[in-house]
């Protein structure tokens, strides 16, 4: 609704639709009447828009756009009739001005907001464009340039900047709302032809041609079939091209394409799966709603390897007071200059720089090797090599050091949290936090809660997830968790792939072509082929402690490849060493190119193992990784270790650069069709039957046998969910 009231000369319309007073129809239609009301009444001088609550507006209701009304169209028509008002219109912007909630600010005559506001178009990052007219009105009020990064990017900018980019008329500190009744006041009887944007021209640019031709490889760079931010461009040009209602013109033809492209759908999925991850559940009945975080006043990190260099700078970038342990002086002195110089490349990208985060300060960071200083930490995240035998001795000495009731996290990818766990004395309060490299930047945050895991512990690391702007995801313990333990199949069936015929850089392009940012074997360069190894060791598949006479490739009677493991066993580490699945410019090189030694390396291994090389086609390359993760994710939905398709959506598209436009690879699997991701599983199982990861799950069986059902209906097929969670 929008509330209309009439002060003095100046009427009021307050747009309320709680929590962000989202654009849905039913408000759209008060803000007409109001408008509609204001003009008829010769007693109202000016009108002032502004929002319940202290935010102005988010924008059109999203969840209208999947319905068929689709309330985004009724928009563009409102902006224009308070844009041709006879009387000033003032928005007042508290809190967010974001879409459609900035469409209307700019069919505004003025804008005036507060100085903690946040303005944006952020339609591109939902598959869609700013559709009301705001790719017409935008580079028209701050310029070309400007307003392409904002809609192309859909970043979100705070007042300050908004001011100087002159997207607004003034920021106050405080009263916004009278400070712009003051103002509309003030304009009373102004021309308003100066503040029409759709009349303004488009400021010049000396040289706008090359500036957009330059652009529009940028944008089309970094989109990576994202189609949105291309068409966001294209609507952008219109208005540097043309006339400014054949612009608008132009944006209702682009925004049409992007609303029928499935991307948009696929990003909105990612959105409200993004939110809905926040309600967590465990089977003792605890919830979000129910269970209470604990305060985290001080934190510490246990090892200052890479991850743990990544965790700290994060605690820090959230202002959480912290110490930083390492077990010797050498270990920690190294750590500490990496963790410096992280920080100080931090503070160069905020405002307020190294002030802002304080680092040099020892009571905000203390480095030592003195574990007694974990006495009075509220949380402690231990990020040590990936050792079972060690951690357990790290959390026996933390049970004994830690204050009662500190909560014991383990940045583990894949180890048991029970026992880890179980070399405590308070195993409720152990909890499993799987940051992603590097933890300062990868949004994801994997919560694993064990079999004894109390709810403040799981509502204390989704609070730890909130602080430190991460999406925290609650899941089920069990080896790799959700995340890696998809991953599993999927690299697998890469190198299976390799072995039948495959290189490389054919496997990564076909990924890469899908969206991804990195293929499996650029990844695996990338992360370092020894961290897997390690961990093939330590799981008695490879090394000194596989019995003798085990087949090459085949361990537990299943199939396996052991090219990752001859790779490790020439030095062949990836990046670090500078050869891996492709060679370096040296070692650290960052440069991938196609190496001949490995493609011979193939054929001699092929020959060895008289594997007939056949020719791989980019479907079966597609599909035989991306089904074999979904399948694993079907298992996973089943066996209770996450609560829903989205969770592992979340997980995949912050932790593992799953294209986002393509919704997770859960949401992917409903929009290709169930029946037909089980066809093709049964297919490439029955040739390959010793490969379990391809042998399709019980669930997605079911799902298929009870008629392909919406992905928002799977989990009610699932009678009895077993309780990892
Ligand atoms: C648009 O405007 C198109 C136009 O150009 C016209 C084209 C023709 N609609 O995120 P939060 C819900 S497209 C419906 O948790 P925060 C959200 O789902 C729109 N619902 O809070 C959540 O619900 P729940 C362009 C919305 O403080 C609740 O509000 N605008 C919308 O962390 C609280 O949200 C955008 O893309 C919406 N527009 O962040 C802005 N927005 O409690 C999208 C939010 O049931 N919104 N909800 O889970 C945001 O970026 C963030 O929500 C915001 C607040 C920054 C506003």
């Amino acid at each position: 609704m929008a509330h209309y009231a009439r002060g003095s000369a100046v009427a009021v319309i307050r747009l309320c639709n709680p929590p962000v007073n989202a654009l849905s129809l039913a408000v759209l239609q008060a803000l007409e009447d109001g408008l509609k009301k204001a003009d008829a009444d010769p007693s109202v001088k000016a009108v002032m828009i502004c929002g319940e609550n202290g935010k102005f507006s988010a924008g059109a209701d999203i969840r209208g756009f999947s319905s068929p009304e689709r309330h985004g169209g009724a928009l563009g028509p409102i902006v224009s009739l308070i844009e041709s008002s006879e009387k000033p219109v003032v928005a007042a912007i508290e809190g967010v001005a974001l879409g459609g909630g900035l469409e209307v600010a700019l069919g505004c005559h003025y804008r005036i907001a507060h100085m903690k506001a946040q303005m944006g178009l952020p339609e591109v990052t939902i598959g869609l464009l700013p559709g009301a007219e705001g790719t017409q009105r935008l580079p028209r009020l701050i310029g070309v340039p400007a307003a392409l990064d904002m809609i192309t990017t859909g970043k979100h900018i705070p007042a300050t900047e908004a001011l100087k980019l002159g997207l607004v008329d003034e920021i106050v500190e405080e009263n916004t709302i009278e400070a712009a009744i003051r103002l509309a006041n003030k304009v009373i009887g102004q021309p308003l032809g100066p503040r029409r944007l759709s009349l303004k021209p488009i400021p010049r640019l000396p040289n706008m041609e090359a500036f957009l031709r330059e652009a529009l490889v940028r944008v089309k760079q970094q989109a990576r079939g994202w189609l949105a931010p291309e068409l966001c461009f294209q609507a952008v040009r219109a208005a540097a091209e043309r006339p400014f209602a054949a612009g608008v013109r132009r944006e209702r033809e682009l925004l049409q394409v992007l609303l029928t492209s499935g991307q948009a759908r696929a990003l909105q999925h990612a959105f409200f799966a993004e939110r809905a991850v926040r309600r967590w559940a465990a089977p003792s009945g605890a919830s979000w709603s129910s269970a209470a975080p604990q305060p985290v006043r001080k934190a510490a990190v246990v090892g200052l390897g890479t991850m743990g260099r990544g965790i700290v700078t994060s605690l820090v970038k959230a202002n959480i007071p912290l110490v930083a342990l390492e077990q010797n002086l050498e270990y920690l002195n190294k750590g500490r200059k990496a963790v410096m110089l992280l920080l100080e490349r931090e503070a160069m990208k905020m405002e307020g720089g190294a002030q802002t985060l304080d680092f040099h300060n020892p009571a905000r960071l203390h480095f030592t090797v003195d574990f007694d200083l974990l006495r009075d930490v509220d949380l402690v995240i231990e990020a040590v090599f990936e050792n079972m035998a060690l951690k357990k001795e790290i959390f026996h000495k933390l049970s004994k050091i830690c204050k009662p009731g500190a909560l014991l996290c383990t940045n583990t990818s894949a180890l048991n949290i029970d026992e880890i766990a179980s070399a405590t004395s308070c195993p409720q309060q152990v909890i499993g936090t799987h940051f992603f490299s590097p933890a300062h930047v990868m949004r994801l945050l994997e919560i694993i809660r064990g079999r004894h895991t109390s709810p403040t512990a799981i509502a204390t690391a989704m609070q730890l997830a909130k602080a430190l702007k991460k999406v925290g995801v609650v899941v089920g313990n069990c080896f790799g968790f959700v995340g890696n333990r998809m991953m599993f199949p999927y690299v697998q069936q890469a190198v299976f792939l390799l072995e039948e015929g495959s290189r490389p850089e054919a496997v990564d392009q076909v990924l890469e072509d899908f969206g991804f940012k990195l293929g499996p074997f650029r990844m695996s360069d990338l992360a370092g082929l020894d961290v897997g190894w390690r961990s093939r060791k330590d799981q008695g598949l490879t090394g000194p402690s596989l019995p003798s006479g085990t087949p090459a490739r085949q361990r537990h009677g299943q199939r396996y490849s052991p090219l990752p493991d001859l790779l490790c066993e020439q030095g062949r580490f990836g990046q670090k060493t500078g050869k891996g699945w492709y060679q370096y410019e040296q070692a650290g090189g960052r440069t991938a190119t196609p190496d001949p030694w490995l493609h011979s390396f193939l054929s001699h291994y092929r020959d060895t193992h008289h594997i007939k090389t056949r020719f791989i086609d980019q479907e079966e390359i597609l599909e035989r990784c991306l089904f074999s993760l979904i399948n694993e994710g079907f298992a996973i939905l089943a066996e209770g270790i996450a609560s829903g398709p989205e969770h592992l959506d979340v997980i995949y598209i912050n932790g593992y650069g799953w294209p986002k436009h393509r919704g997770g690879p859960m949401f992917y699997a409903s929009t290709v069709g169930l029946p037909r991701v089980l066809a093709k599983l049964q297919k490439y199982s029955e040739v390959h039957p010793d490969v379990p990861g391809l042998r399709p799950s019980a669930f997605l069986k079911k799902l298929v046998a009870a008629g392909n059902p919406p992905i928002k209906e799977w989990m009610s097929y699932l009678s009895q969910q077993s309780s990892k969670l």
